[in-house]
């Protein structure tokens, strides 16, 4: 199961303390201040890492801790710092600090976000001591560590995302345009969560698809799977909308589609849009054009497909990859 959204306390480390000690051997019975720093608190940062799965680790563990600070000691021993600790999400992912409202973009491997700050260790009574004042009996108390309550959604990076009724044909079309194997049936929600796969280009990178579960109307207001997955395909450059040719009521298919993507970003709408009329081995050629005529009012960007015709697959891989 792809854990593509979760909730974390995270609560950078205490400061330790620092000591308020005084020397103390057989020579000296009233000694000067002898109190060590604290050591600072572990920090918390977060790490881009290319790994879908990444997010799975924190499905129960829900609140993230750096170590504390020790405490400083006597004879003017520093406490050692606090352990960092590292979140790790995969690239992709959006990081939101629910109180604050600021985000952060993870888009590489390279970048490391301070996200929590570890608490500053005390100073000892022994830093304390000055002129007028020879035996402090103070010493600093650590700083609290920072603490955030942080929201992380992963946006699937992929150049094209596949879109569609369930049973349309989405998962197939991945399976024959690039090298992933998603779960194909003759029944709708065969998809139950997002596939992803990597179209082979002579130019440059090869580009990814998304395959994401099918849309059904009111899937906006949780019917189906929902639209949450819709999140995977915000960041997608064209849109490769998939309309089953067998079907009555081609227009209708359209809209519904549609007005679910609507429903969820409004934005979606004015991306690219490639219509596919899927499965056309299995209708007749008047009635692809009969469907050809209606879908044409609708989007001019439209071609028919079927997974068993090699040469139309060629045609599309170019089409897409001109995008
Ligand atoms: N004859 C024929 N059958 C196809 C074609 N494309 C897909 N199918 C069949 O249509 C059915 C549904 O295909 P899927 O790829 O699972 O459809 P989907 O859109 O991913 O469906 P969900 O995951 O449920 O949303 C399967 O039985 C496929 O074998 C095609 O071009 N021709
Ligand atoms: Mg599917």
């Amino acid at each position: 199961m792809l854990i593509d959204e979760v909730n974390l306390t995270v609560k950078a480390g205490n400061g330790g303390n620092g000591a308020a000690t005084f020397k103390r051997n057989a020579q000296t019975s009233r000694g000067g201040p002898d109190g060590g720093n604290g050591g600072n608190g572990g920090n918390i940062y977060i790490e881009g890492i290319n790994d879908m799965q990444a997010l799975s680790e924190y499905r129960y563990k829900k609140v993230i801790t750096a170590e504390d600070g020790i405490k400083g000691a006597k004879q003017n021993l520093y406490g050692r710092n606090g352990k960092d600790t590292l979140i790790r999400v995969p690239i992709g992912s959006t990081v939101s600090d629910e109180k604050t409202k600021q985000v952060w973009e993870i888009e590489n491997e390279t970048q490391k976000i301070l996200i929590t700050k570890g608490g500053k260790g005390g100073r000892g009574n022994n830093e304390f001591k000055s002129a007028t004042n020879q035996t402090p009996t103070y010493a600093e108390k650590g700083e609290v560590g920072e603490e955030r309550f942080l929201k992380i959604e992963l946006k699937l990076i992929a150049d094209i995302g596949l879109i569609g009724l369930p049973n349309a044909g989405k998962s197939s079309l991945l399976e024959v345009l690039t090298n992933a194997h998603p779960k194909i049936g003759n029944y709708p929600f065969t998809t139950l969560e997002p596939n992803l796969g990597v179209m082979p280009s002579t130019k440059g990178r090869g580009k990814i698809l998304a395959d994401i579960p099918g849309l059904i109307e009111g899937a906006s207001g949780g019917k189906g799977l929902g639209i949450k997955f819709l999140r995977h395909i915000e960041k997608t450059i064209v849109l490769v909308h998939c309309i089953d040719a067998t079907n009555a009521q081609i227009e209708k298919e359209y809209e519904t589609v549609r007005n679910e993507l609507k429903n969820y970003n409004e934005s979606l709408l004015s991306k690219p849009e490639l219509v596919l009329l899927t499965k056309s081995d299995l209708v007749t050629q008047p009635q692809i054009e009969k469907n050809l005529k209606i879908l044409k009012r609708l989007n001019k960007n439209i071609m028919t497909i079927s997974i068993y015709d090699d040469n139309r697959l060629g045609e599309l891989k170019e089409r897409l990859i001109k995008f």
